[in-house]
């Protein structure tokens, strides 16, 4: 087994969420972005994520040049407070003119609008120091099957992605499956669609993935199958550890709050590829319960970080030779129990 780095930890600023759902309003105030990044930094973490107007607020009303010189001030507020930027995503699922989609909307003049924006993303992400574009495709995807052509939306798709790899033929695209919400189904579910698609650009090696614990768990997968599926192809770029109680809503829970044992299944597949080698942080797009207290607005961070310590020490000690000897016996039956006495502990 690959000896992992020591492991680097990053958030979002929308991972301190006010606690609003559809049937109800936010139980918690809002806070400052400074606010945000103190709190990281008080966490120990070491990067955060942005999606393009977590950067640059109201972005669409700016001019090109007062993106870039925000982002700018951005940048020195972050190597001030000695974090990185660990990636910008377009967010391409707010504003009007992405109702209907984005790179695969019906409307030719509001693909443009999804591909200029995605084009400042990467000028925003190069001001920042990160050469990593996340694509979580919120509404690549449909609602109702017969109101869009599956097949031209992969073709739709490429295209956009090869403008953004011509945009800057530095930056790597990492997508983010998920199979549905708010879609109904959409177009890149899994790790294994976004790698087939990656071929099928002019630039297949800088485009690759983003795994989310609870996207997998949505389709049906086991995310620690997607994280060594991903890493074969060298292609796991960036994580999102959350946890997921079955096919409901995205939950977002904590690392490790639904499924114990999947998480560290998790765990041990990070391990064994040695996710980190090339950089890579641990982020974790987890939220708030939204019966959380104010003065309780770290824990489910803290929380997630603890897990994942924790898990790592299991993974690290787990009695592998006493494993293999039952793999080699095929008595599952033992080794099932193996998992569960060393994750109870003795
Ligand atoms: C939602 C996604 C979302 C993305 C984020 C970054 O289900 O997990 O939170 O991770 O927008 O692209
Ligand atoms: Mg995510």
């Amino acid at each position: 087994m690959a000896k992992a780095p020591k492991y680097r930890f990053c958030a979002g600023p929308w991972n301190f969420s006010e606690g609003r759902d559809p049937y109800g309003p936010e139980t918690r105030p809002a806070q400052t972005f400074d606010w945000k990044l103190q709190a990281l930094k008080e966490l120990g973490f070491d990067a955060m994520m942005f999606h393009d107007d977590d950067a640059v607020p109201e972005i669409d009303s700016k001019s090109p040049a007062q993106v870039l010189k925000e982002a700018k001030e951005l940048k020195k507020r972050l190597d001030g407070e000695g974090l990185v930027a660990e990636m910008v995503a377009p967010r391409l699922w707010f504003h009007p003119n992405t109702v209907d989609g984005a790179y695969t909307n019906n409307d030719k003049r509001l693909r443009r609008y999804a591909i200029d924006r995605s084009k400042q993303a990467i000028d925003i992400a190069g001001v920042l120091g990160t050469d990593l574009i996340v694509l979580w495709l919120a509404r690549e995807g449909s609602y109702l099957r017969e109101s869009k052509n599956a097949r031209r939306s992969v073709d739709l798709l490429v295209e956009a992605m090869d403008a953004m790899l011509t945009h800057n033929k530095k930056i790597r695209l990492a997508i983010e499956p998920k199979p549905n919400e708010p879609m109904d189904h959409a177009y890149i579910p899994t790790i294994g669609h976004a790698l087939a698609v990656a071929q099928l650009t002019t630039a297949p090696a800088r485009v690759g993935a983003l795994i989310e614990s609870a996207h997998a768990i949505l389709a049906g997968l086991d995310p620690a199958d997607e994280i060594d599926f991903a890493m074969a192809f060298g292609k796991l770029w960036s994580l999102h550890l959350n946890d997921q109680n079955g096919l409901k809503f995205d939950q977002d829970k904590p690392f490790g709050s639904a499924n114990l044992r999947v998480a560290f299944n998790q765990v041990r597949a990070l391990e064994r590829n040695a996710y980190g080698r090339g950089g890579e942080f641990i982020c974790f797009d987890v939220h708030p319960f939204r019966t959380t207290k104010p003065e309780h607005y770290l824990k489910h961070l803290s929380n997630s970080r603890d897990t994942f310590l924790r898990l790592v020490d299991k993974a690290r000690s787990y009695p592998e030779k006493a494993a293999q000897a039952l793999i080699a016996d095929r008595n599952y039956q033992d080794l099932d129990q193996l998992v569960l006495n060393h994750l109870m502990g003795s």
